[in-house]
This record gives C-alpha cells, structure tokens and sequence, in this order.
C-alpha cells in the first residue's frame, strides 16, 4: 500500500508536470507547429503511428480487462483446458500486418518525398557547412558566403548539401525538416521549404563538444524579391569589402586598419570563422548571444568565457586597446546592408 502511495505521489504529478511541459512549443521551433512541407509531411507520419499505437493499446486494454473479470478464478477446480486455435491465431497475425502496411505505406512515400534533393537543387541550391560551434552557409550560384543565419525564400524547396568541417554534427530546423547528420568529408543532402515568411529556429541535433548546445542558428524567410535583393546586396558588399580590405588596404579608419591586422586572416573568406559581411544585421552574436555592443566587446576580449572551446583566440589590451576596440566594434555594426 506504501508504495502505491509513493506511486501515486511521486509519478502522477511528475506526468501531469510533462503534459504541461508538452504545451510548451515555441513557435518557429516545434515540430508540433510545422511551417513548411518537410515538417507537414513528417507530422503526418507522427500522428497516423500514434494513432495506431493508441488504437492497439486501448484495444489490448479493454481485452485485458474483460479476462481479468470473466475468468477470475471462482473455486479450487481446474479450468477445461484448451489449446491452439486457429481463428485467434489467425486474427493476431492478420490485423498486425495490416496495421504495418498502413504504417509502412505513408513512410515509404514521404521518405521517398524528402530524398527529392535533387529536383530542388536545380531550383535553389545551398551548401552548409558545420563547424565547431557555427554554421557556415554558401550560396554557390551568386558566389556568396554567410554565417549562422541561412536566408532562404519562401514558396519553394530549397536544396541543401550539407558536410561538416570537423565533426559530425546535425542540421535540424524542427518547424521546418527533420534532422539531417553533416559528416565530415561527406555529403549528404534535403531540401527546406517554408510556407510563409519569417524566422524559424534551428540547432545542432549531435553532441559535437561542450558548446554543442550553444550552436543554435537561425533560418530566416524571404520573398522570393527581397531573397534575389539579398543575395545581390550581400554580394556586392563581400566585393567592396575584398576590395578595400584585402586588395588595396590603405586610407583604413582606425577600425578598418584594426579588423585587417587582427581579424581578417580567419574572417575574412569565411571557411576558417563565420563572415561577417552583414554582422551588422545578425540579431544573436555567435549563433546565441544578445547581439549588442557590450556582448561584442565581451567576446573579442574572451571568446571561451562565453562559449567554452570556441575555437576564436581573445584579445587582450595588450593587442588590442580600448580606443581601437571602440573603433573595431563601430566598424562591425557598420557591416550590413539593409
Ligand atoms: C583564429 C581565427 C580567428 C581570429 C583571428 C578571429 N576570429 Fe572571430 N571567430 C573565429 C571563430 C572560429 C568564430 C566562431 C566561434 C563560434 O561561434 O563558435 C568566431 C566568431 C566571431 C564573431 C561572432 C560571429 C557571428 O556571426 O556572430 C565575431 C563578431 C568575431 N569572431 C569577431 C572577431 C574579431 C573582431 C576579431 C579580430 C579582433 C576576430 N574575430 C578574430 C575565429 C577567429
Ligand atoms: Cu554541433
């Protein structure tokens, strides 16, 4: 009896306790609240299996029970022994593989759905690559390279190659695909497809290192006008900046001289560190941090304090002064381009 209590107490809040925790998806990073093909056509399969399930255990329950009752035993006498039948065992042969077909038909075609890389890649084509504790995101056709936020447009399915730099890491924006590994010197490939405009979140889904959990990035959704903008304005940015900064790096403002001597050798082509063309426009700094300046100042100064094993050397006064490093800072927010 005391440990039918102890049942009651300790397991029933604790289930009440994740009931609630269920409701608790954020919008733009559940894939209860799907905002794209991908996570619709997988959610699908989410609910037909649990669907079944409930079905077989309500079942198996209510045929539990009834036995329980009916045959309880009643007196010291030997039941009439029986054996084998062929109509149940017909019965729980049969209605297991028709509940698997049922199953396996839906998967069969959506995993069929998901692997068609390749028709999208002729459309929109995307190579991301996973770093130790960043993503670094390439839009091979208009020659561009970003960091931890992937700009994608709306409508359509967006073709993605995905590989990884270090170790195996996994792409997973839940609202609106499933998980994708990202293994070194391999590639592997899916599409993305967001239904309307907006932010959606994504993370790495394969414990990579200690900042595992901090390498968040973002998803971000365009119309198809404002994604050509982007990729034209980002472009010529990258340009303008080769240009001053690398080819003919004379006349630099303070900040400018600053990010060539100390930065640029890792930042510059991205590859090495996340490219900062349009630093100025990311909301989080290194995937997850409040993007202001004091953050900035505090992460040039010591990366690791605030994401243990980023592989990005801090600056001291000693390289870099407070002077130069309000400069430095002006410079990078400077660096946007809308
Ligand atoms: C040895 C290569 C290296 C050098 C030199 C370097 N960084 Fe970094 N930096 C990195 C790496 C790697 C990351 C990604 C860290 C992470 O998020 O795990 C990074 C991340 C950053 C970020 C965050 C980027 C984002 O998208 O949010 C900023 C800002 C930054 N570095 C600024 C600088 C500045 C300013 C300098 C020069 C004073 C500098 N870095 C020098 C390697 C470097
Ligand atoms: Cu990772």
């Amino acid at each position: 009896m005391k440990s039918f209590k102890k049942l009651l107490f300790g397991i029933v809040p604790m289930m009440m306790f994740a009931l609630l925790l269920s409701g608790c998806g954020v919008e733009g990073l559940s894939a209860l609240k799907p905002m794209g093909e991908g996570a619709e056509i997988q959610l699908r399969i989410i609910i037909i299996s649990l669907v079944l399930m409930l079905f077989v255990l309500v079942i198996v329950s209510i045929i539990y029970v009834y036995v329980l009752m009916k045959f309880r035993r009643k007196d010291d006498s030997i039941p009439k022994q029986v054996e084998g039948s062929s109509t149940l065992e017909m019965i729980w042969t049969v209605v297991p593989i028709i509940l698997l077909i049922i199953l396996a038909v839906p998967t069969i075609t959506t995993t069929v759905e998901l692997a068609k890389a390749k028709e999208a890649k002729k459309e929109e084509e995307i190579n991301v690559t996973a770093n130790l504790y960043w993503w670094e995101f390439e839009y091979p056709n208009a020659g561009v390279v970003t960091g931890q936020e992937l700009v994608i447009p709306v409508g359509k399915r967006v073709g993605i190659n995905l590989t990884s730099k270090d170790v195996i890491h996994s792409f997973w924006v839940p609202a609106l695909s499933g998980k994708t590994d990202t293994n070194p010197g391999l590639d592997n490939e899916m599409w993305l497809h967001a239904n309307e405009p907006g932010t959606f979140f994504g993370k790495c889904a394969e414990l990579c290192g200690p900042s595992h959990a901090l390498m968040d990035f973002k998803v971000i959704a365009l119309e198809q006008e404002d994604y050509d903008k982007w990729l034209e304005d980002m472009k010529a940015q990258q340009d303008a900046n080769t240009e001053k900064l690398v080819a003919d790096n004379q006349n630099l403002t303070t900040g400018e001289a600053v990010y060539v001597e100390s930065c640029l050798s890792c930042h510059g082509g991205g590859k090495v560190a996340p490219s900062l063309t349009n630093f100025g426009d990311r909301e989080k700094l290194a995937g997850y941090l409040e993007n202001n300046e004091e953050k900035l100042k505090e992460w040039i100064r010591d990366p690791q304090e605030l994401k243990q094993g980023a592989l990005m050397p801090g600056f001291g006064e000693g390289q870099i002064s407070d002077e130069e490093l309000d400069a430095l800072v002006d410079f990078l927010y400077d660096q946007k381009i809308d």
